[in-house]
C-alpha cells in the first residue's frame, strides 16, 4: 500500500497506480525524438503547396551543394528503387514522394537528409518544383460530378473519383417497414473532418546496417508487428532483418496506426547514406498530412410509430477518403463498422448505403478513437433519434428508454448481423438518469425557459463494438486480427510478459501485468511487460479499435492459465500427489481437503527451474506461449446525459455538467478506465464544438495550426461525473470489454442533442458540428451554418 489508497477489488490490486507514470511524471520517457545515434543524420519533407498540381520539374541541384546536406531524395529516386508507391491499409497505393502529380496541399514531394534539422530545412528552401496547377476536388458532394477533375490519374482506367459502394442490412424490407411507418423523421448531417491531434507528432529513426542487413526503426506506431510486416512486403526483406521498435508514444488515438511516406523516406535515407537519419514532423506537417478521422457526410431517415415506436432506420453516406484510400480498417469493412448504426434499439429492419470518393484532401479517414466509424454510426443514430423526439414532441430520454433492446434479448443478433454479446441497456440509462438527476433538471430548463435563458439536456446511448476480430472475418491486408502473448515466470517467481500490441498511453504496462497477477496470484509489481518491438514480442495486430483488452489482454489471461496448468504438474510433483487432487487458490495449489499441503506459485516457479523430477513428458521451466483469435467482437456501451448553458446572443456554449456511465463489463483497473472516459469526453466536447479541418476552394488547409484547429483543455470541460454499471463479455476470458474508444464515441452526439435541445425555443431541430459561437448563433438566426 502506498499513501493512496489502493482497495483490494475481485481483480487484486484493482486501482493500481500506473507503473509507467514512474518515469512519465520525471520526464524519463524515450519518445522516438529521444532516439540519438552515432553519425545519426536528420531528414525533412517538402510539402506540396498545391492541392491538386502537375509536376513539371524538379530541380534539387542547389539543395545538393548545400553544404551539410548529404542526399536529396525525390519520387524519381524512390522510383529507381520500385519505392515511389507504397500500398495503403486499404488495398489502395499512396504516393510516397510524388512523381507525377500532387494531390493535396501538404503532400510529400521530396526529402532532404543533413547533417541537422535546420539545415534539413533550410535546403527544403533551395529546391524548385515548376507545378502546374490543377482544378482541385474539395467537395465530396462535387466528386462524382460529370465534370470533376479526375484526381487518380495513376490508377489505370480510372475516369471518375469514385472509390467504393458498400451497403448492409435488408433494402427491401426497410423500403417496407418505411412504407407504412405512421412517422418518418429524416436529417441530413455532416460528421466533419477532424484530426487526432496527439501530442507528440509522428517520426522515426532509421538505422540500416549495411554490414549485418538489418534495419531497425525507431518509430510512433500503434502496431509495431503489422508495420513491420508491410515493410517487409514492400522491401523484400526478411521479417527477421527488419526490427521496429515503438519506444513511448505521446499519444496515438489512431493516428499512428498507418505507416506514412516520412517513415519510408527516412528507411531509404538511412540506405543511401549508410548513416542513420531521424525524421520527426512538426506540428502542422501532423495537421496537414497525416490521418484525418470522419467525414462523412450523412443522410438518416428513421421510422416510428405515433407513440415513438421505432421500426426502422434508412442511411446513404457520403465518404470523403481523400486523395489515397488509406483508411485503416479490417478488409472486408470499407466502412469500418458503420454497419452497427442501428445502435442500441430494437427494431424490424434497417439499410445504410455508404460510397466513398476521392477528395484533393491528406488520406486517412479512420483514427481518433472511432472504433472504426462507430463515432460517426453512434452520432447519426442518436441525433436521429432526438429528431424523431423532436417531431413527436416526446422527452428523448423517454423514447431511448422504450426503444433500447431489453437484457433478455441478449446475445443479440443485429438486422445488420452483429452479434451483441451482452448487455444491460436500460439499468445503464436509468442509472445516468438518476445520476444527473433528470426530472429536476428539466424542471430547472422550464424555469429558465420561462426568463428566456437557454439550458439544454442532451441525452445519448451507444453500443460499440470492439475488439476485432475473428480472424475468420477480420485482416489488415490479408494479416488476420489474433494477437500472441507469451509468458516466462523465472525461479524467483518474478514474470515477464511479452505482448504484440503498444500501449500509446493506456496503460497497458500496469494493466496487463495485473491481468496476469490475478491469474497467478504474483503482485504486478513483479510483472513486467515487454511490448513495441518486435524482436522481443510475439506477432499481432496491435493496439486500435480498443482491441488491446478484448484480445491481448484475453491472450494474457489465456497464456497465465496455461502457466498456471504446468504450475499444477510441478506441485503435483513436488507434493506427490496426482494432479486431480489439487485446487488452486489464488497464487497457490494445494491438495484438496487438506488446506495446509500446498505450494505457492513462486515456490513452484523454483521447483520448475531445479533437480525435481517432473512426470515423462513434461517440459521443465514455467513458460508459456498462446495466440488469442477471439471468436467475436465484445460490445461495451454506455448512457450519457450533457446539460449545456447556451448565450443565444453571442453563440457561446458552457458544457456544464456531464454525466457518464459505461459498461465495459469487468474493469482490471477502475482508475485507468476512467482516466480514458475522461479523455474521450474531452474528445467530443472538443468535436462537438471546436473542431473541423476546413479547407477553402483552392484546397488550401485551414487549420494547420493549433492556433486554428482548437484541442479542448480543462476550460471548457465540467468535472466528470462518472458511474458504473457491469455486464461482463461471455466470451471473454476474465469478461472484459474495450474502453479505450468508448466515451469519444458516445459523447458527441450527447453535446450536440444537449446544444440542440437548448436552442429548441428557436425552433431549431439540428445544426451541424462543430458548434462554435457562430454556428449556434445562426442556428438561432434560423441561418444554420454549413461546413
Ligand atoms: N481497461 C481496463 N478494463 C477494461 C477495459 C480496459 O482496465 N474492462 C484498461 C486496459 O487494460 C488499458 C486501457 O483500459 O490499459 C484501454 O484499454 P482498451 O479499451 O483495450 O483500449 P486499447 O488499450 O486497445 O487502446 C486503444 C484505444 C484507442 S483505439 C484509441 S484511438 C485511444 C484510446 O485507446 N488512444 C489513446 N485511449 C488512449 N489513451 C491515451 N492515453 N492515449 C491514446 O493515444
Ligand atoms: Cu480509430 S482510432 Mo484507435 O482505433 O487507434
Amino acid at each position: 500500500m502506498t499513501a493512496v489508497e489502493q482497495p483490494e477489488t475481485p481483480l487484486g490490486h484493482g486501482n493500481m497506480r500506473r507503473k509507467e507514470d514512474a518515469r512519465f511524471i520525471r520526464g524519463r520517457g524515450t519518445y522516438v525524438d529521444d532516439v540519438t545515434l552515432p553519425g545519426m543524420l536528420h531528414g525533412a519533407v517538402l510539402r506540396s503547396p498545391y492541392a491538386h498540381a502537375r509536376i513539371v520539374s524538379i530541380d534539387t541541384s542547389a539543395a545538393q551543394a548545400h553544404p551539410k546536406v548529404r542526399a536529396v531524395i525525390t519520387g524519381e529516386t524512390l522510383a529507381g528503387l520500385n519505392l515511389a508507391w507504397m500500398p495503403t491499409l486499404s488495398h489502395d497505393v499512396q504516393a510516397v514522394l510524388a512523381t507525377d502529380k500532387v494531390r493535396f496541399q501538404g503532400q510529400e514531394v521530396a526529402f532532404v537528409v543533413a547533417e541537422d534539422r535546420y539545415s534539413a530545412r533550410d535546403a527544403l528552401e533551395l529546391i524548385d518544383v515548376d507545378y502546374e496547377a490543377l482544378p482541385p476536388v474539395i467537395d465530396a458532394r462535387q466528386a462524382l460530378a460529370e465534370d470533376a477533375p479526375v484526381i487518380r490519374d495513376d490508377l489505370e482506367g480510372r475516369t471518375d473519383n469514385h472509390i467504393f459502394d458498400w451497403e448492409s442490412g435488408d433494402a427491401a424490407a426497410t423500403d417496407d417497414v418505411f412504407a407504412s411507418a405512421e412517422v418518418v423523421a429524416a436529417q441530413d448531417m455532416l460528421y466533419p473532418r477532424v484530426h487526432p491531434a496527439p501530442l507528440e507528432t509522428c517520426g522515426a529513426v532509421a538505422d540500416m546496417d549495411a554490414v549485418t542487413g538489418k534495419l531497425t526503426v525507431w518509430t510512433t506506431t500503434q502496431a509495431p508487428h503489422a508495420h513491420r510486416t508491410i515493410y517487409a512486403l514492400v522491401a523484400g526483406l526478411p521479417e527477421h532483418k527488419i526490427r521496429i521498435i515503438s519506444p513511448d508514444i505521446g499519444g496515438g488515438f489512431g493516428n499512428k496506426v498507418g505507416i506514412y511516406p516520412g517513415y519510408v523516406c527516412a528507411v531509404v535515407g538511412s540506405i543511401v547514406t549508410g548513416k542513420p537519419v531521424k525524421w520527426v514532423e512538426d506540428r502542422s506537417e501532423n495537421l496537414m498530412s497525416t490521418s484525418f478521422a470522419r467525414d462523412y457526410h450523412m443522410h438518416g431517415e428513421i421510422a416510428a410509430t405515433k407513440d415513438g415506436r421505432i421500426l426502422g432506420l434508412r442511411v446513404n453516406v457520403l465518404a470523403d477518403h481523400g486523395a489515397f484510400n488509406g483508411t485503416a480498417q479490417p478488409t472486408k469493412f470499407p466502412a469500418g463498422f458503420f454497419g452497427v448504426f442501428t445502435g442500441s434499439y430494437d427494431l424490424e429492419a434497417a439499410h445504410c448505403s455508404v460510397t466513398g470518393v476521392y477528395t484533393n484532401k491528406a488520406p486517412g479517414g479512420v483514427a481518433y478513437a472511432c472504433s472504426f466509424r462507430i463515432t460517426e454510426a453512434v452520432y447519426l443514430v442518436e441525433r436521429l433519434v432526438d429528431v424523431l423526439a423532436f417531431d413527436l414532441g416526446m422527452d428523448p430520454a423517454e423514447l431511448r428508454m422504450k426503444n433500447l433492446l431489453r437484457p433478455e434479448q441478449f446475445p443479440y443478433r443485429s438486422k445488420t448481423g452483429w452479434e451483441y454479446d451482452s448487455g444491460d441497456y436500460p439499468t445503464a440509462l436509468r442509472a445516468a438518469l438518476d445520476l444527473a438527476d433528470y426530472p429536476a433538471l428539466r424542471a430547472e430548463q422550464a424555469l429558465k425557459r420561462e426568463r428566456g435563458e437557454q439550458m439544454g439536456i442532451g441525452v445519448a446511448f451507444f453500443t460499440e463494438a470492439v475488439g476485432a476480430g475473428p480472424r475468420k472475418h477480420m485482416d489488415i491486408l490479408g494479416l488476420g486480427m489474433a494477437d500472441g502473448a507469451e509468458l516466462r515466470v523465472h525461479p524467483t517467481g518474478k514474470a515477464v510478459l511479452r505482448l504484440s500490441c503498444q500501449t500509446q498511453g493506456q496503460g497497458h504496462e500496469t494493466t496487463f501485468a495485473q491481468i496476469v497477477g490475478e491469474e497467478l496470484g504474483i503482485s504486478p509489481d513483479d510483472i513486467d511487460v515487454v511490448h513495441g518491438d518486435t524482436d522481443q514480442t510475439p506477432f499481432g495486430l496491435g493496439t486500435y479499435g480498443s482491441r488491446s483488452t478484448p484480445v491481448s489482454g484475453a491472450a494474457a489471461a489465456v497464456v497465465a492459465r496455461k502457466v498456471r496448468e504446468r504450475a499444477r504438474i510441478v506441485a503435483s510433483a513436488m507434493l506427490e500427489v496426482s494432479a486431480d487432487d489439487l485446487e488452486w487458490e489464488k497464487g497457490r495449489w494445494f491438495v484438496r481437503g487438506d488446506v495446509e499441503a500446498g505450494r505457492t506459485i513462486q515456490e513452484i516457479a523454483l521447483a520448475a527451474h531445479s533437480d525435481l523430477e517432473l512426470p515423462e513428458g513434461v517440459e521443465g521451466h514455467l513458460d508459456a506461449t498462446c495466440v488469442y483469435n477471439p471468436p467475436n467482437l465484445t460490445y461495451p456501451f454506455g448512457a450519457y446525459v450533457c446539460v449545456v448553458d447556451v448565450d443565444a446572443d453571442t453563440g457561446q456554449v458552457t458544457v456544464r455538467r456531464f454525466v457518464a456511465v459505461d459498461d465495459c463489463g469487468v474493469r482490471i483497473n477502475p482508475m485507468i478506465v476512467e482516466g480514458q472516459v475522461h479523455g474521450g469526453l474531452a474528445d467530443g466536447v472538443g468535436m462537438a464544438l471546436m473542431q473541423v479541418m476546413a479547407f477553402d476552394e483552392d484546397g488550401n488547409h485551414l487549420g494547420g495550426s493549433f492556433m486554428d484547429y482548437l484541442l479542448p483543455t480543462s476550460m471548457e470541460c465540467p468535472s466528470w461525473e462518472l458511474g458504473e454499471t457491469v455486464t461482463p463479455s461471455p466470451h471473454h476470458p476474465i469478461g472484459a470489454k474495450g474502453i479505450g474508444e468508448s466515451a469519444t464515441v458516445g459523447s458527441p452526439a450527447a453535446v450536440v442533442n444537449a446544444v440542440v435541445d437548448a436552442l429548441r425555443p428557436f425552433g431549431v431541430r439540428h445544426a451541424d458540428m462543430p458548434l462554435t459561437p457562430a454556428a449556434v448563433w445562426s442556428a438561432a438566426q434560423g441561418t444554420p451554418l454549413r461546413t
